[in-house]
């Protein structure tokens, strides 16, 4: 997938209730919080700072939505299980995330999920993948992060064991020194992104 344009369209929260009407195919990217999603969501997109960035967990509080190509959605979801933050607000950011997914179903074509590749998938991930693939049947990438300072050994221990708990997903590990990866999942989201629909 070669990206021609990226602009931000809006932060969507659980009252937005009127913006469903639209049906671009969409692309949305979970995770826990500092991950580097947004991160990542910079880098597919060729753009220096168009995803709001921040060393502090817990910062993004709405679903933002950016328009890609002139044509399909990329969305940044609030990161899931940041402890510090509050049961209540938690909660509020865990609602929204499951609202969003669940109303958007129809249109999202790929879900990226991010996982820190340093510390493997925790207990969060795996909760959320099992209501990505089985609660709700969007199709899923994992994307591990943070694996640059990794030797190349634990990079594959750390990819098979993420493959191991996450069974069937496609699991690529991302690195901001080789940066091979981007082509992988530019690929993969462009497939999603175009496939023809399924007949019954
Ligand atoms: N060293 C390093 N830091 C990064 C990288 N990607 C993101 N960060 C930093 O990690 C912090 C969290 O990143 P962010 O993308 O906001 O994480 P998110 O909460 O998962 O969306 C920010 O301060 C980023 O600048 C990377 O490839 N290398
Ligand atoms: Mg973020």
């Amino acid at each position: 997938m070669k990206i021609i344009s990226a602009e931000f369209v809006k932060s969507v929260s659980i009252q937005d209730e009127k913006i469903f009407f639209e049906s671009r195919n969409e692309v949305v990217f979970v995770g826990r919080s500092n991950v580097w999603k947004s991160s990542l969501m910079n880098a597919l997109m060729q753009k220096k700072d168009l995803v709001k960035t921040s060393s502090k967990p817990g910062k993004t509080r709405t679903a933002n939505i950016f328009f890609v190509n002139g044509k399909y959605h990329f969305t940044d979801l609030p990161g899931y299980g940041f402890a510090k933050m509050g049961q209540t607000m938690r909660q509020d950011l865990d609602a929204l995330i499951s609202w969003y997914l669940e109303e958007k179903k129809h249109t999202i074509k790929q879900v990226v999920l991010v996982c820190d590749g340093k510390i493997g998938p925790q207990q969060t991930d795996i909760d959320m993948y099992k209501y990505i693939t089985e609660d709700i049947h969007l199709p899923v990438t994992v994307v591990m992060s943070k694996v640059d300072k990794l030797w190349r050994w634990e990079v594959s221990k750390t990819k098979a064991h993420t493959q191991s708990v996450f069974f069937w997903a496609r699991v690529l590990t991302i690195s901001s020194v080789s940066k091979d990866w981007i082509d992988e999942l530019r690929k993969i989201l462009w497939e999603a992104l175009t496939q023809k629909e399924q007949k019954k």
